[in-house]
């Protein structure tokens, strides 16, 4: 498989203006004529064929200017159509192809889920649907034109705003004619066919256009949506007020299919949805879907300037769309949400998938120099470290240059397919700034370590920090340069009162700027011992390591201005006992308690104020992400072990606090998806989930209880989860309940089978093996594998990580299946592969014959191929 380089980009040699789309969908017989207005690209090479991409392609006709090309006039075959001798001066290229998509398992191109058609083609789908240059520098404007038998399909959508429908006489079929007048590449293409409910209203923009917003769902789901579009609707506002973007169409449609790669796509005007993002209601839907159905919609919304109205130049620079988009949704979030909750959630987010990725196999820059299969590429370091150098970018420049940066970025890249570059210019000429060193954030893998020391000087009132940092090496990239760091912080006293220390190197917001392998600033004015806070709000992306006592820790979870860091503390020293549990330390018990204790009154402390706050205190590092702490020869029993003592113990130790919040942190009204009321049930059920850690019995009845009384699905799920660490009859005849209760709900039996999947016994693996046989369960449905498979594979360390290897042979023989049918969902379950390095050595080489036996199959996937390749290097 060929390698591509973003040391090769070269512009396309012709240009496609406008594309007009007549579609006849068909089940199998689906008829796509495409009239290409090309023209030679004068910054092309001049004496080059025109060759175009196809994908499973079968070729009808072809005519230049209106006459059919005879067979030695171009080469075909499914993959390519090339005219060695093209016009050059402007011409019109029409091709007939006939594709299948009831055929299209891949779910790339044209598909049908669930009766309906729908499309996808980011990032190289639409050569699916016809021979193009499907590549994202080649902007056109696109009519298209959607033909069906109207029983089948009453629905017809399409990018941009309709301009015609109608009926074909005598035959019972219609059409729908749209047109998006803004020059697009191919991957923002879609159309969708089907029969479908629909909701809507009228957006007035910020110039007073309307706008008419509808969201499309299965018939009979359409009070499911109303949720998706209310957040719609303060995305579209939120955008106005913070970046000042408008929306540039007549109508913006969303339309949810269940079966989908992803989360969801931003195609122009017509954005398609895994109907996981959209669907919600207080029955189906927990806290957290309604959060991240906020996030989608807020962020596929968003890319319409980011992403769409500036789109990127090749896929090397992916993160110029996403890592910026993912910035701009988790800024909306904040502002709708809690800021220092929402805060707190993205970087676990981030350790947990980001960290972990960077520190494997699959490490790989933000902005990658080289891919086999671009699929392979959407990943957290793509999106969630992308994001992050946004932010970064953001807390070195400040908030106001921040938004002169975007405006003008926004100013001079409207319509056209640009790179990171051209991002970073902008804020270099607004802030008149040298953004170079900075820029190797995009270049460089691996996440920088900073080890700092902290030393107090009594006489001289001085307070001196010495940082170092380094990057561990990655794959391609066995040596590192200093990164541009910068650090929020502050010094905390030790009896809380403000200290007026001040320090040169550190800017009016708090800020310095670690950009040197070692370097070491001075706080005058220091009257007394203080607590270094450091990177405030996680203010870069890197592990830091400061030699501090527990009990100088805990001061900044008692003082801290800077609420991140306050929940960082706690989840340090958390970290601290349970990685030395884990390795067989000696960790005293009193050790433990004293540690509880400190837990319970800040927990206490801060439940009334910010419930969702408390409990992220008092949940402890996942065993992933202890697992990431040891690093090597990883025993993810002994984790669990430590882990689940460590919960015992803090059960017990606060169990009168933990009643309390039970019993106080109740819904005040009927169910309402809101951060506040959201935080008040996530703290009732960490607390629900310690009690019955500390007292199993007591907790089963607990959780009987809530289970059997609940209103909502957040509460009902959280009861059956804390059931499911609690072996025996009770749990099984839950379960079977709740699985009986939800068997017409697909979206909600993903949340069992997850439950089920994730269950840290031995009889898991032979419980999901028997799961697959369950009638609402389907190997060619991405969301029901991900919640059953990948799950078992991502979640569950104990059964996935078995030592006898079982788990491991159980999800390659799954890879392998899926490959044949959807490369994209077996390539992604395969990444679960990316810790196997750090596993003791049995686990070791159980995971390597894995491996190995995927790598051996003929007939691989690229998709495939690319990841465990990777993984074995
Ligand atoms: N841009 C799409 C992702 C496409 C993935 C292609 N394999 C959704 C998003 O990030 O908004
Ligand atoms: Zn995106």
């Amino acid at each position: 498989n060929p390698i591509v380089r973003l040391e090769d980009y070269r512009p396309s040699d012709f240009l496609i203006d406008s594309v007009e789309l007549d579609v006849k969908l068909h089940p199998t017989e689906t008829r796509v004529v495409a009239t290409l207005a090309m023209r030679p690209n004068p910054e092309g090479r001049s004496d080059a064929p025109l060759a175009l991409d196809g994908d499973e392609l079968k070729l009808k006709t072809v005519a230049l200017n209106g006459r059919t090309l005879a067979d030695e006039e171009f080469e075909a075959s499914p993959q390519s159509l090339t005219i060695a001798q093209a016009p050059r001066q402007p011409f019109t290229l029409t091709i007939e192809t006939e594709i299948n998509p009831t055929a299209n398992t891949k779910l790339m191109g044209l598909y049908r889920s669930g009766g309906n058609y729908c499309t996808q083609c980011e990032a190289e789908g639409f050569r699916r649907i016809t021979y193009f240059l499907d590549r994202p520098d080649v902007l056109s404007v696109y009519t298209t034109r959607i033909e069906a038998e109207r029983g089948d399909a009453p629905v017809l959508l399409g990018n941009g705003n309709p301009i015609e429908s109608g009926s074909i006489e005598g035959s019972g079929r219609h059409y729908a004619i749209w047109h998006d007048p803004h020059p697009k590449p191919s991957y923002l293409f879609a159309l969708v066919g089907g029969r479908l409910g629909r909701i809507a209203k009228t957006f007035a923009t910020m110039s007073g256009r309307a706008v008419e917003l509808a969201i499309y769902v299965e018939p009979g789901k359409e009070n499911r949506a109303d949720y998706a579009l209310d957040a719609l609707e303060r995305s579209m506002r939120w955008d106005e007020r913070v970046f000042g973007r408008e929306y540039d169409l007549d109508v913006f449609n969303i339309v949810a299919v269940s079966d989908f790669n992803m989360g969801a796509m931003e195609n122009k005007g017509l954005n398609i949805f895994n109907d996981k993002y959209v669907l919600a209601s207080p029955e189906t839907a927990t806290d957290m879907d309604y959060a991240h159905i906020e996030a989608i919609i807020a962020h596929e919304y968003f890319h319409n300037w980011t992403g769409n109205r500036v789109t990127c130049r090749d896929w090397f620079q992916l993160c110029l769309k996403e890592g910026l988009t993912v910035f701009r949704d988790q800024e909306f979030s904040s502002d709708e949400r809690s800021r220092s909750v929402h805060r707190i959630a993205e970087v676990k987010t981030l350790r947990a998938r980001q960290f972990l990725e960077d520190s494997g196999p699959l490490a790989h820059p933000v902005r990658p120099t080289q891919y086999r299969e671009i699929n392979n590429f959407y990943t957290a370091t793509v999106y969630e470290k992308g994001a992050e150098i946004v932010r970064m970018l953001k807390t070195i420049i400040g908030e106001e240059d921040f938004r002169r940066g975007m405006d003008l970025y926004f100013e001079r890249c409207d319509g056209t397919a640009a790179t990171v570059e051209d991002f970073l210019k902008a804020f270099a000429d607004v802030t008149g700034r040298n953004l170079s060193h900075f820029a190797r954030w995009y270049e460089q893998s691996g996440t920088p370590r900073v080890k700092v020391k902290g030393q107090y000087d009594s006489g001289a009132q001085t307070y001196r920090l010495d940082f170092a940092q380094s990057t561990p090496a990655t794959p391609g990239q066995p040596r590192k340069d200093a990164m541009a760091i910068p650090v929020a912080l502050g010094l905390v006293a030790h009896d809380g009162l403000p200290l007026n220390a001040t320090c040169e190197r550190v800017d009016e917001r708090g800020v310095f700027l670690f950009d040197r392998p070692e370097d070491g600033i001075t706080f005058t004015g220091v009257t007394s011992l203080p607590v270094p806070s450091l990177f405030r709000g996680f203010s870069a992306p890197v592990k830091v390591s400061l030699d501090l006592p527990n009990e100088e820790l805990l001061v900044l979870l008692r003082h801290d201005t800077d609420a991140f860091n306050r929940w960082q503390a706690a989840q340090t020293v958390a970290m601290r006992l349970l990685a030395a549990r884990s390795n067989g330390a000696d960790v005293a018990d009193a050790e433990i308690d004293a540690f509880s204790a400190a837990l319970a009154s800040f927990m206490e402390r801060d439940a009334q104020e910010d419930p969702a706050f408390a409990a992220l205190v008092g949940t402890l590092p996942s065993e992933a992400d202890i697992a990431q702490e040891i690093g090597q020869n990883v025993d993810p029993d002994a984790i669990h072990r430590a882990r689940s003592e460590m919960r015992r113990r803090i059960g017990l130790s606060c169990a009168r606090h933990l009643r309390r919040f039970y019993e106080s942190m109740t819904d005040l009204g009927p169910y309402s998806p809101d951060a506040a009321s959201a935080g008040r049930r996530s703290l009732r059920n960490a607390s629900l989930d310690l009690l019955a850690a500390a007292d199993p019995s007591a907790g089963e009845a607990l959780a009987v209880r809530q289970l059997e009384s609940a209103s909502n699905m957040t509460d009902r799920l959280a009861s059956l989860s804390v059931l499911t660490t609690l072996p025996g009859a009770v749990r099984e005849e839950a379960v079977a309940r709740f699985g009986e209760r939800y068997r017409s709900e697909p979206l909600v039996l993903d949340k069992w089978f997850t439950l089920q999947a994730t269950i840290p016994e031995d009889g898991t693996l032979e419980r999901v093996k028997g799961l697959m046989q369950h009638p609402a369960f389907s190997i060619a449905n991405p969301n029901r594998v991900r919640a059953l498979i990948g799950s078992f594979a991502m979640l569950n360390q104990v059964q996935f990580n078995r030592a006898d290897g079982a788990g491991y042979r159980f999800l390659a023989s799954i890879v392998l299946r899926t490959d044949e049918l959807n490369p994209q969902l077996a390539a992604r379950l395969l990444t679960a592969f990316g810790t196997w390095r750090m596993m003791e050595s049995a686990r070791r080489s159980h995971a390597e014959e894995a491996l190995r036996s995927i790598a051996q199959k003929p007939n691989l996937s690229r998709d495939v191929g690319d990841i465990v390749s990777r993984s074995l290097e």
